[in-house]
């Protein structure tokens, strides 16, 4: 055993590392990036990650199918990624269920309570449910190690994947972590043999059948799961999921008379659950993230006799953090003084100066001046161009969307229509819609940001930049006369301001590459680039 100081996400790298894991697998985004990099940095320089294969994904379907590919050929495979990711991913998420795994595959999402970073706060609890596999949700860091190095026994003993929830306050907190010193590569299991794999309706039926015979097994455990405990004392009970249970502790300075439920490890532990309620009058549901817990307790016809409190009942709000605070006063203490905040100005983001995205943005709304354009744009740093003096971007969506939404527009007879979308995100979900553009000839055009890197993230590498990007562009099919390259700089604006007009005037699909790296690649180390962004 040895003790480091590590974050929630980098406790479960270093887990995954010792566990014995053949790759890691990820697309960036906040507040999951860190296990990634934690196990890239490992690979170059700890001797016991030596071997573990770690290379960004293009998105995070491809990274989940990467880490299944890697199962089935028998290494035990890490993929995480941010809470929407797993929409992108959902696809093969919930059929991997029903294929089941061979090695033992973790899936670990960071979830954002309260959209520090993120276009929503869903709860990847759901999708867990959704699937019908486990769920493991670590309150501390301690926890976040503990618990993916059991995921992955688990998972193989199961053959499912085992998801692990982290949120935000977790995944980026630091508390010293006992490691095992003991982590190596393990020995590669077999490959299936048999058809359980291929998900055609025949024996998708089954592997469904087989998935639904689990499930008693599946509530056997987290009742019995050490990862769950029941506490009984006063007839005041609180069920504390995750880090909401430090919330509780805090709030209540420690347990007190109340009985607690702490719930880690899911399907909901329906008997424990019944014990609590059973002993209890007034039962508080403490959960960081949707009210999946409250609203299934309640049922549709709720518990009679019992008060159950949490954020369905308005003890606790129904959308945002939980906190420390919050839940002080839903367990009847005084709320503490507030801190003087008023005076702190409010700052709101905006792109660097001397970002590249600002001479695009400029020549993009000088070259529409005078018509009424729609502007789609995406997710990534030049969503910023959303704000004044540019007001340049009109949505962003989810990642990709910028070129569907453009298409369909175009296709109903708007004009003009311009979108802009980065380098990365064109990698992990332009390149589709933009076949069918292409296809169509649609009178639209796109421009792409190519900052030669995924900036809003921290600089990781883009897999479509520079001439593999144009490359890319063509190979997809659009016409080489229609494919322009911009220099983003205010020394080339009027002539950028000419090519934007030339192509929107153009009835099809005109692609504009807008070519400048994003300036910190030459003045910031990566370090400094991730303490500042996010997303
Ligand atoms: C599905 C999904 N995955 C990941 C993210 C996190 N994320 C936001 S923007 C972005 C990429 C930004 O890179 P790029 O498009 O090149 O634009 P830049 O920030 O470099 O301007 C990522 C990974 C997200 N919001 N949604
Ligand atoms: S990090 Fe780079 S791409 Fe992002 S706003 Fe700053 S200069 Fe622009």
């Amino acid at each position: 055993m040895r003790t480091q100081l590590l974050l929630g996400d980098e406790a479960v790298a270093q887990a995954a590392i010792d566990a014995g894991i053949g790759g890691a697998f990820s697309y960036p985004g906040t507040p999951a990036t860190e296990i990634f990099q934690y196990v890239e940095q490992a690979v170059a320089g700890d001797p016991a990650a030596a071997g573990i294969s770690a290379l960004w994904s293009a998105n995070e379907k491809v990274a989940y199918e990467e880490a299944l590919g890697m199962s089935y050929a028998g290494r035990r495979a890490l993929v995480s990624m941010k809470h929407v990711g797993l929409n992108v991913a959902a696809d093969p998420f919930i059929n991997s269920a029903l294929t089941g795994v061979n090695a033992g595959v973790v899936l670990v999402i960071g979830d954002d309570p309260g959209m520090h970073s993120s276009q929503n706060e869903q709860d990847s609890r759901f999708y867990g449910d959704f699937a019908q596999i486990p769920v493991l949700e670590p309150a501390t860091q301690q926890e976040c190690y503990e618990f993916t190095v059991r995921a992955f026994e688990y998972s193989e003993q199961l053959g499912l994947p085992v998801m692990i929830r982290l949120v935000t306050r977790l995944a980026h907190s630091r508390a010293n972590v006992k490691v095992r010193a003991d982590g190596r590569a393990r020995e590669q299991k077999a490959r299936p043999t048999g058809n359980s794999w291929t998900l055609v309706p025949a024996i998708a039926r089954q592997r469904y059948a087989a998935l639904l015979a689990l499930q008693p097994k599946l509530l056997e455990d987290s009742q019995k799961s050490p990862m769950n405990k029941l506490t009984l004392a006063g007839r005041r009970g609180v069920i504390a999921c995750g880090i909401a249970h430090n919330y509780v502790m805090e709030a209540n300075d420690g347990p007190g008379d109340l009985s607690i439920l702490k719930i880690g490890h899911y399907p909901i532990p329906i008997g424990l659950v019944r014990e609590l309620v059973d002993h209890c009058d007034d039962i508080l549901i403490a959960e960081d993230g949707y009210p999946l817990l409250e609203k299934r307790l309640l049922g549709v016809l709720g518990v009679p006799g019992k008060r159950i409190r949490g954020r369905l009942s308005g003890d606790l709000p129904a959308a945002g953090e939980l906190t420390p605070d919050l839940l002080a006063v839903a367990l009847g203490h005084p709320p503490r003084a507030e801190l003087p905040l008023d005076d702190l100005a409010a700052r709101p983001p905006q792109l660097c100066r001397g970002c590249p995205h600002i001479d695009s943005f400029k020549a993009i709304v000088e070259a529409t001046a005078g018509a009424t354009p729609i502007l789609f744009s995406d997710i990534g740093c030049y969503t910023l161009g959303v704000m004044p003096p540019y007001r340049a971007v009109h949505s962003c969506v989810d990642m990709g969307s910028s070129i569907s939404m453009a298409h369909g527009a175009a296709r109903a007879g708007a004009y003009p229509v311009v979108c802009t979308i980065g380098d990365s995100t064109f990698a992990h979900s332009g390149m589709t819609p933009l076949i069918g553009a292409a296809q169509a000839d649609a009178n639209m055009t796109v421009v792409i940001l190519d900052n030669s890197t995924t900036a809003m993230t921290g600089a990781q590498a883009s897999m479509a930049t520079g001439e593999r990007l144009l490359g890319i562009v063509r190979g997809l099919g659009v016409k080489p006369e229609h494919l322009h390259v911009i220099d983003p700089h205010p020394s080339k604006h009027a002539e950028n301001v000419e090519i934007i007009r030339r192509a929107v005037a153009h009835q099809g699909l005109d692609v504009i590459v807008s070519d400048r790296e994003c300036i910190h690649l030459k003045v910031k180390t990566k370090a400094e680039i991730q303490a500042g962004q996010h997303s």
